[in-house]
């Protein structure tokens, strides 16, 4: 089966309405492959949410970058599932190493907020990685597959996930993945995905590369067989943007 290439543009904790506007501008302008050839969905602060909804081309998509683990009611500063629906807002990212590592989000508390979004009608981005200490230490594999096992003994339905391998020792230092490191992690994942949750699963799930993505070294990661797109911090905020969502065909 045929997997979309999927081209996420992450904007972390950036931007004042005046920048999102010249985002959006600079990617209602831009000429891309259709959106049978590629899915772009663009991941601003909650805040920026219902702006960028409202002012995106409608053949690109928008994502929370985050929700709360279960449904709302007396927690101080969250956003839930229902929320992000009752917005239109169809895209969440979850388990990304910031919030694992800075908040302390555990594999279980990811699985369960993969679990709780799918439920809700949302389609997750579900991060994981391994840090540079435990590449180092050999345990990549471990680190990478006890993510995912956590994620995949909470769900039943993979078809509205996309799974983004992101080294945390590429994220926002430049310092970007070979195309075989990721290709070796990805043929890993997806063997995972096809011994632990069916074959079907495997071949259809998207799994997209994430670290240090931009126009320069997109073309080389997206010939990987395994690589099915990008998720991509700093570059997304500029215009080379377009040229990693051209990286598709
Ligand atoms: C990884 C990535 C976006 P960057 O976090 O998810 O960020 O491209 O800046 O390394």
């Amino acid at each position: 089966m045929a997997r979309k290439f999927f081209v996420g543009g992450n904007w972390k904790c950036n931007g004042t309405v005046e920048e999102v506007k010249k985002i959006v501008t600079v990617l209602n302008e831009a000429e891309v492959p259709p959106e049978e050839v590629v899915d772009v969905v663009v991941s601003p602060p909650f805040v920026f949410l219902s702006l960028v909804k409202s002012l995106l081309r409608s053949d690109f998509q928008v994502a929370a970058q985050n929700c709360w683990v279960r449904k709302g009611g007396a927690f101080t500063g969250e956003v839930s599932a229902e929320m992000l629906v009752n917005l239109g807002i169809p895209w969440v990212i979850l388990g990304h190493s910031e919030r694992r590592l800075l908040l302390g989000e555990t594999n279980e508390f990811v699985g369960d907020k993969v679990a709780n979004a799918l439920s809700q009608g949302l389609k997750v981005i579900a991060c994981v990685g391994e840090t540079l200490e435990q590449r180092e230490s050999g345990s990549t594999m471990d680190i990478v597959a006890a993510q995912t096992k956590a994620i995949a003994g909470r769900i039943l339905d993979w078809n509205n996930v996309v799974l983004a391998y992101e080294p945390v020792w590429a994220i926002g230092t430049g310092k970007v993945a070979t195309p075989t490191q990721a290709r070796e992690v990805h043929t890993a994942l997806r063997k995972l995905l096809h011994d632990n949750v069916s074959p079907e699963v495997a071949a259809s799930t998207r799994i997209i590369y994430g670290g240090s993505v931009n126009g320069a070294n997109c073309k080389e990661l997206a010939a990987q067989p395994d690589v099915d797109g990008f998720l991509v911090g700093g570059a997304s905020l500029k215009p080379e943007f377009v040229d990693i969502i051209k990286s598709a065909t």
